[in-house]
């Protein structure tokens, strides 16, 4: 590809993003210093990397094309400050699947990974400098501001845990210690992002710029959530496992407000085509005999249009999107299927559940006889 110029690199930077705070960083970083872009994104290491991972894949791929250097945390300490989302004994090992979930999502979409970093939360967070940073922004962030910032992030429980305050400071922090100009994540990180913004000068240290993505809904409309499996497409569920849940996927007839399957072709399958097609995507639906031509959409528009005329149906909006999906995910999953490691890594990250005790008929003094029955399933994700 030819090397894009000054604004080109901007522009694509910007692209489709909802919101940038502080726009004059890029400015000054690419045309003034004349220096590539430093950006991280970083994601907690709790629950399975799903389909949605594709949407922040998509604009690291825009900073990688744009020459940034791109740096992803591995927050592993975040996921477990986050209500023990990742249990401290699994929580190495999820962060070592989602590198390899990442690597892979970022090849399946033709993304070259040679000027990508992956860092580990815990490899500079536990280090006598952050740890004092930590304290120092402990004595000038109020408890208010600290439980403010997380709302929208961290799991709203009914006794909140002082982790919950740690977490947005540790998550500013983090622009200093991995030493980016920019971070980039969510717009349901942006109340995290303006802590950082404000309090990091109070430290001596600059403000970044923050670069926001929209939210995309889950396949059964709002936020995709971890804690809900129908509202998420694992990235290894089989064939099988995503046909069904895209059949069962909410999608009233003629509305397209809040379809989380429209959005998915519009946040996902058309841009990841345009990727790979030097910007000309399209998402073809086919048709059964008899039934017509294949309908093929370049623009999300047009589908919308059509969705709302009932010519393209929720039946057959679904077949499309079903067939693109696996298409999207059949590289990932023989990924998969070719490495030990990974394979090795994902037992040990996601064990089974304790299966459910077996309740014993007329059994009295339960606590003597089977000690294990009081036990409390702590990873009931
Ligand atoms: N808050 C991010 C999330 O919701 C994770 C994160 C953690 C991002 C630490 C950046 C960071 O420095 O997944």
């Amino acid at each position: 590809m030819a090397e894009l110029s000054a604004q080109e690199k901007i522009a694509l930077i910007n692209q489709n993003l909802q919101e940038v705070l502080k726009p004059e960083i890029l400015e000054d970083v690419i045309v003034k210093q004349n220096r590539p872009l430093i950006v991280y994104w970083g994601t907690a290491t709790t629950g399975r990397p799903h389909c949605g991972y594709f949407v922040p894949m998509l604009k690291l791929a825009h900073f990688l094309h744009a020459g940034c250097t791109v740096k992803i945390l591995l927050a592993d300490i975040h996921g477990f400050l986050d209500n023990l989302k990742a249990p401290i004994e699994l929580v190495n090992y999820r962060a070592e699947y989602y590198r390899h979930v990442i690597t892979s999502l970022l090849k399946s979409i033709g993304v070259s990974t040679d000027s990508l970093h992956f860092v580990l939360g815990s490899d500079y967070q536990l280090s006598p400098k952050y740890t004092m940073d930590l304290f120092r922004l402990s004595s000038v962030v109020t408890e208010h501001d600290a439980k403010k910032a997380g709302a929208e992030v961290i799991k709203q429980v009914a006794s909140p845990l002082l982790s919950g305050l740690i977490y947005p400071l540790m998550q500013s922090l983090d622009e200093e210690h991995l030493g980016v100009d920019a971070q980039f994540g969510g717009v349901d990180q942006r109340k995290i992002f303006a802590l950082a913004a404000e309090q990091l000068p109070k430290l001596g240290y600059k403000e970044r710029a923050h670069l926001m993505n929209p939210m995309v809904p889950g396949l059964a409309g709002g936020k995709m959530s971890a804690s809900d499996p129908d509202s998420k497409i694992d990235i290894l569920d089989t064939p099988e496992i995503v046909k069904k849940k895209l059949r069962k996927a909410f999608a009233v007839p003629k509305e397209v407000e809040g379809n989380g399957i429209i959005s998915f072709v519009e946040f996902v399958l058309l841009p990841i085509s345009a990727l790979k097609n030097s910007g000309r995507g399209n998402f073809v639906v086919e048709r059964r005999e008899g039934e017509g031509e294949p309908l093929v959409y370049t623009d999300i528009e047009t589908l919308k249009d059509d969705y709302k005329a009932d010519k393209l149906t929720p039946q057959l909006l679904k077949s499309g999107v079903t067939s693109a999906l696996l298409n999207l995910l059949a590289p990932i999953q023989e990924d998969f299927q070719s490495s030990e490691a990974w394979q090795e890594v994902e037992k040990k990250a996601y064990p089974p559940p304790p299966a459910p005790e077996k309740k014993k008929k007329k059994q009295k003094g339960l606590g003597t006889k089977y000690p294990g029955a009081m036990r409390s399933n702590t990873e009931a994700k």
